[in-house]
């Protein structure tokens, strides 16, 4: 009821090893923190944590076939545990689809060969696993998506109604006093706020013993006659020892972010691993001290590393619920533990400042971010080769 949909034992084909390969033993949105900014009397306590005191999971709604899902899509059920240990079935809150989106999985036309023309084009297909839980007065769209090629694409997308606030005003010009957000229709104030997805991913890259590695590209400038050039990047390449060298505040430095298998090498010797693409990157605006960035501060930082830890799953804290900020991820990352080499959980905070538009009133358009997994050095090439195209498949 709290997270929602939970991806388990995520695995791809090898067709070379001609197995299934682990990548992720368990996925989730683990909190949704969403502050608004409204300072007046009826708001300033407005700073929801969404999944630990409403339930993201309990809030999803019954999926409506040809519109929120393709008409390719199978529906299935969904069961939480009741506040009494019953199970409480949720019908058709979850889809499940093929994409056929019209995207280029890959492609080369190679015209370098004398009097010939080579073209190979694969279109991308990939499976997606939707659900929408409606939290109130948003409603948050959760797709991941597993593509062939390993990648696994998460995104969110958020529409339904703003939390709006009568007022007095209608135009403008009227206003001389701080209203802490826009104006979106006469007497309508939207309120600014951010919205933060914390993802809690247990990736288990080809076994469970696992290491978090920061590719940093470092500027260098050429000395002595090496070469004609000034300067060039390189990628200093740095293995996150304790929990304090993997908060990683995004947008800062180029850095690529990795989660490997230190034990599992390529043929040519590089360590198999996965890479975590950013996407929606925001960072945290209150001040430290501030009550709610307390309880919230899992949005501090774009990216955490913990050990794993089986009382560890929710980034607000477990009793999140009137909470003071003493038991959430922000303060078990302060023990600073060993992270090289063991079972590790990559926590990903992907999120939105939201200052209100006319077009999100009344109804808004659906507002979209994300991140990918993406294989790093795990295959030995391009998994999708020997795929077989829709026209040779005709023939
Ligand atoms: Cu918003």
């Amino acid at each position: 009821m709290r997270a929602g949909p939970i991806i388990s034992l995520a695995s791809i084909y090898d067709p070379e090893k001609d197995e299934y390969r682990s990548v992720m033993y368990k996925g989730y949105v683990s909190e949704l923190f969403v502050p608004y900014m409204d300072l007046t009397e009826e708001w300033y306590y407005r700073t929801f944590l969404d999944a630990g005191e409403f339930g993201f999971g309990q809030c999803a709604v019954p999926l409506e076939p040809l519109k929120d899902c393709p008409e390719n899509a199978v529906f299935m059920d969904g069961y939480y545990t009741t506040q009494d240990g019953s199970p409480e079935k949720l019908s058709n809150v979850l889809c499940v689809f093929e994409r056929h989106a019209g995207d280029i999985k890959w492609r080369h036309s190679e015209s370098a060969i004398p009097g010939k023309m080579i073209v190979e084009v694969r279109p991308d297909v990939s499976l997606v696993v939707r659900t929408v839980s409606t939290v109130g007065n948003y409603d948050y769209i959760v797709d991941w998506e597993f593509k062939q090629a390993g990648t696994i694409k998460v995104e969110v997308g958020l529409t339904g109604l703003l939390a709006v606030r009568g007022s007095n005003y209608t135009h403008k010009d009227q206003i001389q006093e701080e209203v802490y957000g826009t104006l979106v229709a006469e007497n309508t104030l939207g309120a600014n706020h951010d919205h933060f997805l914390n993802f809690n991913l247990d990736l288990d890259i080809d076994g469970d013993a696992n290491s978090f590695v920061k590719t940093n590209l470092q500027t260098r400038r050429v000395t002595g006659n090496r070469s004609p050039r000034k300067s060039y990047w390189t990628a200093v390449i740095e293995t996150a020892k304790t929990e304090s060298d993997a908060r990683i505040q995004l947008n800062k430095k180029p850095t690529e972010l990795l989660v490997v298998n230190p034990s599992k090498k390529t043929k040519v010797g590089n360590q198999v691993g996965y890479r975590l693409i950013p996407g929606s990157v925001v960072g945290p605006l209150l001040t430290d001290d501030d009550y709610t960035q307390i309880r919230g501060a899992f949005s501090k930082y774009n990216v955490w590393v913990t050990p794993y830890n089986k009382s560890e799953k929710w980034a607000g804290g477990l009793y999140a619920d009137q909470s003071h900020g003493d038991d959430n991820l922000a303060v078990w990352s302060l023990r600073n533990r060993i992270i090289e080499n063991k079972d590790i959980v990559l926590w990903y905070t992907l999120g939105f400042h939201h200052v209100p538009s006319q077009e999100d009133f009344p109804i808004m358009p659906t507002l979209s971010g994300g991140f990918e997994l993406r294989p790093a050095n795990f295959f030995e090439h391009n998994p999708t080769m020997n795929d077989v195209s829709p026209k040779d498949a005709r023939a």
